[in-house]
Parts: C-alpha cells; structure tokens; sequence
C-alpha cells in the first residue's frame, strides 16, 4: 500500500480485528475475504490456512475450547459459506464463541454467480449473522459482534460486500474501544443461604451419592470443591463426556457419566440415592435418558438452573450459585459423617476393573480396540494433548484414566463425525509447545483427510492415530443388530499410511502392540505430524451400542 493513499475499508476491518487480541485466525480464501485476510497476516496474525471451509470454523472451535477466548474464522462468500452448515450448528450446541469473517457478494453487480442469501442460511443454524453494508459504522458493528460472541457463546458470522472492502476509508484513524475493554466482569455469584439449607437438608439425608461434574465445574475451578464435599459425605465423583478427566487421580472417580459410562460407574449410578450435578446442565446423553440413576434424587448446582432440558425434566432440587462457591457454602453447611458410602474395597474395585470386561476373540490379523487403547494409556506421554473423535471407538478412546480434563478434548454435542483433524488442528494452534494425539475412526478421518496436507504445511505436531475397523462402525453394529444389511457401512480397510504419505505425511501401519512404546518415542523424537493406522476388528461392540441394541450381545 502506498503510504501516501488513504486506507481501504479491509484494512481498517482487519485492523478492528487485530485490535481484539485475534493472534489466530483458521482460513480459506476467495475473493470476497483474501485482502482483509491479507492485512489481517500483515497485523501479525498468525493464519492457519486449511483446505475445506468446513474446517476452518470446526479449528476455531477447539481453539476457543482450548482457550477460553473467542475463535476465528474467515471464508468467501457464496460457496466458501454455505460449507459452513455443519460447522456452526455444531458450535452453537457446544457454545463456542466464534466471530467468522464471511464476506458477501458485490453490491454494485445485477448478477453475481456466488451470491446466495447468507443471512437465513446462518440464522438456521442458531448462529447470528450481520451483514454489514455501511461502511462509517463497521469498526464498530465488528467489535459488537466479538461482544455477543463471548456474552452469548455462539457463533457469530458478519457478511461484508467485497466490492465495499475495497473501498477508500474516509472515517476516522482511531479505531473504537476493543470488546475487552467493556465486557463486564462480575464476580461469582454466591449462593442464597436458604437455598444453602434446603441442600444440606436433603444431602443429610443421602446415604449414596455420586457429584457429577460439568464444564461449569471446569470453568469455576470447582474441581478441589468437589473433591471435599465427596470426600465428607462419602460421594463417589464422576464426570460429563466434555468435563472428563477432571478427577482422573481421585480413586472414587467411577468415570463419564452417559452413553460412556464403564462397567463399576454404571454399577455404582444404578444403587445412587442422590447425584448432585455440579455445573452441568444435565443435557440428554448426560444421565443416559434418565436410566443411568434410576433411584436417585438429583439436586443441581449452577448458575442457571433449568427445570427441563433437551426434552426432559431435570433436577427437582436446586442450588443456584458459581460451582464453586456453591460447593464450599454446601460442605460447610453439613455435619461430619459417621457412615461413609465410600469404602478402601471400593477404591480398589475402581481401580481394577475394566471399563468393560466382555470378552471377544478377534479375527487373526487383527486388533482388539480395547487393547489398543490400552497400549496408548501406558505409553503416550502423560502432557500430551489428546483429541477424542466420533463415532463407535469413541466409546474406547474416552476410557484412559490417567488422562486429565485439560489434556483430553471431546466436543460432540452436534454428533457429527468429521470433525478430528480440524479439533487437532485448534489443539495445536492452542498450544503450540505441545504435542497433540488426535483418536480419530477411519470413517471420521477420511471426510476431511485433506487436513493432512494442512499438518504437513504447517509444520503441527500431530499424530493421528486411526481405529481402523474398515466400516462405519456405529452404522455396521447397529444394523446388524437389526438383521439388516450391512452395505453402506462396511468399506475395507484404506491403507491410511499410504494415505498419509502421499501428503508427505510419515504412515505406519501398526499390526503388533508391543511395538506402540518405540513408535511413541520415536514419534517425540522427530516431531511434525504422523498417521498411525491400527486394523481392528469389527467384532468388539461397545457397551453402549450392546445397552441400545441388547439384540446385538454376543
Ligand atoms: C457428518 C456426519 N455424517 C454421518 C454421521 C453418521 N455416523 C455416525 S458415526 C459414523 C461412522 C463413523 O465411522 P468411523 O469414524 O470409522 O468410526 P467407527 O464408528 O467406525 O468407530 C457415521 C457415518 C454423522 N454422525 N455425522
Ligand atoms: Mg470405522
């Protein structure tokens, strides 16, 4: 840009930007977003440029996951958008606040061969969408949108024509105060002291009680809270599916709670008289549609309590407070025990049993999922960064103990598979020092095995590991337990190393676990990305699909 010449109007959107503390931002160019995305880069913002739009938004959503703060995205207008359908609604159900940069198609053209109405193709997915058309109130209207990004937890998309980018700024140099400056930050909300009574009353009155933990507890570091009050009044502790690990060390910790529940935690959910749901919304999978406690009352602790959620009724009891400061003003309202739920014989049971014990003879030639899983846990360095996937080995993938909540990913509240590499991807940008595990399905992995080029380019420090059963799993069990034909869901097993080095990617394929320990250390070793494929048998099926299709029990 000549010094001299006045701004274009992308140069002052992508200074607004910048000015939000944007240090990443997930890209696919076109025209109606290259230049903004150009001096954006010129900003110093580091660009991760992926190869399916697609991609792009699901990275900035494990990247704010990962963060805490608002991920970004940018795609052209028209066909770069419309890739976008999955992606959003996936975010909106996960509450990942996003801003994506969309562009729009030129205002000053009749016709356009890219132009589509944006705006309702967006707003169907629960994200909100501004299309921004006068030029002297963009700066703000974009710092508005990182407002109600992170105020609503959404998505939040702004369309801007790119014949107006192109346009000279005549507005003024100084740009409006950034979001951060005016975001509200209210303290924890403490809890009511006779909301305070009424629990301790009812909890007094418990003599088996599991606290399950939700992302809430996560994020009001509520986990050390939780911790004593289980540890008073003889609770075991478990987790949601996003929350899990947050009590990985804790010998009374019975795992997920929902469709990944392991054997000794559905054991123990089963004889609950009393689960207090800490930060946790309680949504449908959560409690496995209401069979997972079938005895229990439920009383919740959160800051916004709901009587009815995903189609059911939730708690009956209620405690509306922070995690955490609820958590401390319950354990401080209750009297010491004598008659504890939790006993060493427990602990022990806890510790020793199999997530599922089921036992199956595989096919020679290839692999149990479950000891797979197992040969990663013992050998995969404790601080790496692990990215659990979709789909049937999903299930497996969840069951590794020794993993805490803040090294293991999981957002799948949309249930789409598709989604791994790109989840590795916003993992990596996170935390760039760090080494990422993606545990991905085949099926998964090849929706967008494109993404393996981005690994390589990038320089990221992937490893994807595949759970190659040959077949969409999920589809394959659940239709042979209805006696129909398994077509459409059985493929063969790709040779995802080849795959994998034909992108200049290293491939291994892994036939002998015993091997798993040399592979880890040569992988820390090298660095830069890898694709490891196991072969494994489709016979193993995993509890949850054995619980919905008891038909298929073998
Ligand atoms: C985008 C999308 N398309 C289709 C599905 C339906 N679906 C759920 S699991 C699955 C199979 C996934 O296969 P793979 O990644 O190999 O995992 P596996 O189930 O075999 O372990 C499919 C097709 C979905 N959830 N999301
Ligand atoms: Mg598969």
């Amino acid at each position: 840009m000549n010094s001299a010449a006045k701004p274009h109007l992308y140069d002052i959107l992508a200074k607004a930007f910048a000015q939000e503390d944007v240090d990443t931002c997930f890209a696919l160019l076109g025209d109606a977003n290259m230049n903004w995305a150009a001096r954006l880069a010129d900003e110093g913002c580091r660009m991760v440029y992926v190869r399916h739009e697609h991609c792009a938004v699901a990275a900035a959503m494990a990247y704010a996951r990962k963060t805490s703060n608002i991920g970004v995205a940018t795609v052209t207008c028209g066909p770069g958008l419309t890739q976008l359908m999955t992606a959003l609604p996936a975010a909106v159900r996960a509450h990942l606040p996003l801003v994506v940069f969309a562009g729009e198609a030129p205002l000053k053209s009749g016709w356009y061969n890219q132009e589509i109405e944006q705006a309702p193709l967006v707003t169907a997915t629960g994200a909100a969408y501004h299309s921004l058309h006068l030029p002297e109130r963009m700066p703000v209207a974009i710092r508005d949108a990182f407002v109600q990004a992170r105020r609503e937890r959404r998505p939040v998309v702004i369309g801007v024509p790119f014949d107006l980018q192109a346009r000279a700024w005549d507005g003024p140099a100084k740009l409006p105060k950034p979001s951060h400056e005016l975001m509200p930050r209210p303290s924890p909300m403490p809890p009511h002291h006779d909301d305070v009574s009424r629990a301790a009353q009812l909890v007094a009155g418990a003599e088996r009680i599991v606290m399950l933990a939700g992302l809430g507890a996560v994020e009001a570091k509520a986990a050390a809270a939780c911790r004593a009050l289980a540890a008073k009044t003889g609770a075991l502790l478990a987790t949601t599916l996003p929350a899990r690990g947050l009590f990985h060390d804790d010998p009374f910790c019975i795992g997920i709670s929902g469709s990944f529940t392991p054997e000794v935690g559905l054991e123990y959910f089963a004889q609950a008289d009393l689960v207090i749901a800490v930060g946790c919304s309680l949504a449908y999978h959560a409690g496995g549609g209401g069979q997972l406690w079938p005895k229990a009352k439920l009383l919740q602790i959160d800051v916004d309590p709901a009587a009815v959620n995903q189609g059911q009724v939730t708690a009956r009891h209620h405690l509306r407070a922070d995690a955490r400061l609820g958590v401390e003003a319950l354990t401080a309202a209750l009297p010491a025990r004598t008659q504890l739920w939790r006993t060493d014989a427990m602990a022990a049971r806890i510790r020793d049993s199999k997530p599922d014990s089921q036992v199956v003879e595989v096919e020679p030639g290839l692999l149990d999922p479950r000891d797979v899983v197992d040969a990663l846990e013992r050998a995969l360095p404790r601080d790496w960064q692990l990215v659990n996937s979709s789909g049937h080995c999903s299930w497996f993938f969840a069951q590794m103990p020794s993993r805490p909540q803040e090294k293991f990913l999981s957002i799948r509240e949309f249930g789409a598979i598709g989604n791994g590499i790109s989840f590795a991807i916003g993992v990596a940008a996170a935390r760039p020092k760090e080494t990422v595990v993606l545990l991905d399905g085949d099926g998964s992995l090849m929706m967008h095995v494109q993404e393996l080029e981005t690994l390589k380019r990038h320089g990221l420090n992937i490893l994807v590991v595949v759970m190659n059963d040959g077949a969409y799993g999920s589809e394959l069990h659940k239709l042979r337990a209805e006696g129909m034909r398994e077509d459409g869901s059985v493929f063969g097993y790709s040779d995802f190393a080849a795959i994998a080095r034909g992108f200049g990617v290293a491939g291994t394929t892994c036939r002998n676990l015993d091997e798993v320990p040399k592979l880890v250390a040569d992988f820390a070793a090298s660095g830069g990305a890898a694709v490891w494929d196991f072969h494994v048998s489709a016979k193993v099926v995993s509890p949850s699909i054995r619980r919905a299709h008891p038909q298929a029990a073998r």
